[in-house]
């Protein structure tokens, strides 16, 4: 019954606000739950790429793509967050978002252990196409360089795409990510109030 349905969700926005709050407070993280719990919501402050489905061109050891959307930022290789391919030709890296969003911004966590300049002349593709496995898409960025173990955010301005890739075109590398977030906000969705009836 919808009244089942109401309690449920002003339940939710409950935790939401008590997320909120404690976001403020640097010693709590709860940014994993609240981004799950915000992109069903489509609220605007949210790492859209945990709800996304990944992709790689190899996969190194256990170094699943996933790791690269898993909510942890840590950078070095043996923690276990950090998605590597093997050293291919134009290694890539794809996240599905299932549907269309207009992109903000793209922030990727490099590895801090080693190599960090393997990075270097990586781009970002956004769009919906899956020519060339999606690396054909247009280009947001290229990366110039990103320190051992630091994250750089990279402004696409709205460009609208289901899919996200990393490749390092034209060199023979190993494309390592430790994260990958994503702000961006989904097109043709459900406004604010699809969590905010009650
Ligand atoms: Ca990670």
């Amino acid at each position: 019954p919808s009244y089942m349905w109401q309690s449920l969700i002003m339940f939710i926005k409950q935790i939401l606000l008590l997320h909120r709050f404690l976001k403020l407070s640097p010693q709590y993280n709860f940014d994993s739950s609240y981004d799950i719990i915000a992109n069903i919501c489509n609220f605007s402050e949210t790492n859209v790429a945990r709800i996304g489905q990944v992709a790689q061109s190899s996969t190194y050891g256990n170094a699943k793509p996933e790791n690269a959307i898993d909510g942890n930022r840590a950078s070095n290789y043996n923690q276990g967050s950090c998605a590597h391919t093997n050293n291919n030709l134009n290694p890539w890296w794809r996240l599905d978002l299932l549907k269309t969003y207009k992109i903000n911004t793209v922030t990727i966590t490099n590895r801090q252990d080693c190599c960090p300049e393997r990075i270097n002349g990586a781009e970002i593709r956004i769009g919906n196409s899956l020519n060339d496995n999606g690396n054909a898409n247009p280009r947001c960025a290229v990366i110039s360089s990103i320190a051992a173990g630091a994250s750089q955010t990279f402004a696409c301005n709205g460009m609208e795409g289901r899919y996200i890739n990393i490749v390092i075109p034209g060199r023979t590398e190993y494309l390592t990510l430790c994260e990958v977030e994503v702000d961006g906000t989904q097109v043709d969705s459900y406004n604010e109030s699809e969590c905010g009836w009650v």
